[in-house]
């Protein structure tokens, strides 16, 4: 039973045997992210202060200008997790592709595969708008001791172990599943310590907010411009309000508190939208579903899509249980 003002060390712990499969090791996993998520607060709260905002001058695998401070976070992820020999591999947003942790060791017995989102809605971070890390854990599918493979990372969101996401917002903040339910933490900063204070966290079954970037609403398909048409009208209790920050976490961490849909449909421009299926929809997916909402392409469940490419792009309609099966309605009748 979770108990407000824990500590999230303590409540990783206390938990550790309602996990499905207990070996301590995906609580050292999650101890790890927790490490390298006050690191990489530290810096993201500097960004104003010191150099560091700005375009590295790389490009992702995507074409994206990288951001300086994605590096940064894809770095202290990455380093924090092979460094603790705590995972036999990682897929990162910012990598081309997957790593194999410890491959040439035969006798490591690391079972978990993580994928990430070091530093998502990073266009944000020059305005001092809140971003946010992803994160997604797997068991991996390929014998222990071996080097992983693609396998290992391209399994349905079905089969995530744990999901979660760190918000640098206001207030820094761990919200994370582990299947059983979704808790949030909040950073106390002055001593570096994540407090539980959203026990056992809800989306409201109906909502009044929806987050969409209507700019591009030209090139949207029609079941979502009735939709998005549908919130503005005047009957019961809409016109609903659109909030939309540009930062996944932030526009899901506020419709998860207060009721509403984030909706990235595709368009006449991306065929499959613009997030991808593995660092950012299914780990969202996971946390929506364990928090009674739900998470959809437009018509199928997002965690039952069966992925083909590490970087795999989807359209993502994700929040309020009874709104997004509202905008499937849309989508089958358009
Ligand atoms: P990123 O991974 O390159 O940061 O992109 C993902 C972000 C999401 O956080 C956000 O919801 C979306 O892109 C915003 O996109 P747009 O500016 O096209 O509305
Ligand atoms: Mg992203």
């Amino acid at each position: 039973m979770s108990r407000k003002n824990q500590t999230l060390g303590e409540f990783i712990i206390e938990n550790q045997s309602s996990f499905k499969y207990t070996s301590g090791e995906l609580s050292r996993l999650i101890n790890s992210i927790r490490l390298a998520a006050k690191v990489v607060n530290h810096e993201v709260n500097k960004a104003g202060l010191v150099d560091i905002i700005g375009a590295a001058g790389d490009t992702n695998v995507q074409g994206e200008d990288q951001q300086k401070l994605d590096v940064y976070a894809n770095t202290k992820f990455i380093q924090t997790m092979t460094k603790r020999n705590i995972v036999c591999g990682i897929a990162s947003e910012e990598e081309d592709d997957f790593i194999s942790i410890n491959s040439q060791d035969e006798n490591h017995q690391n079972k978990y595969v993580v994928l990430i989102d070091p530093l998502d809605g990073s266009s944000n971070i020059d305005v001092n708008v809140s971003v946010g890390t992803i994160f997604s854990i797997y068991r991996r599918v390929t014998p222990v001791g071996t080097p992983v493979t693609i396998d290992d990372f391209l399994q349905k969101g079905n089969q995530q172990v744990a999901a979660g996401y760190i918000i640098y917002g206001t207030s820094t903040m761990i919200v994370y599943t582990t299947g059983d339910g979704v808790n949030g933490f909040t950073l106390n900063p002055a001593i570096g310590t994540f407090y539980l204070s959203h026990p056992d966290m809800q989306f409201p079954k109906d909502g009044k907010i929806y987050s969409v970037n209507e700019g591009n609403y030209i090139h949207f398909p029609q079941g979502i411009k009735n939709y998005i048409k549908y919130c503005q009208m005047e009957e019961g209790d809409r016109p609903y309000t659109s909030r939309y920050i540009g930062s996944l976490v932030s526009d899901f961490h506020r419709n998860m508190i207060k009721g509403g849909i984030y909706m990235y449909p595709k368009s006449s421009k991306n065929s499959n939208g613009k997030l991808r299926l593995l660092y950012e929809c299914n780990p969202m997916a996971f946390i929506a579903e364990q928090a009674n909402g739900k998470a959809s392409d437009g018509f199928n469940r997002i965690m039952d899509i069966e992925p083909t490419e590490l970087h795999q792009r989807v359209p993502f309609i994700c929040g309020s249980k009874n709104m997004v099966e509202k905008a499937e309605e849309f989508m089958r009748n358009a």
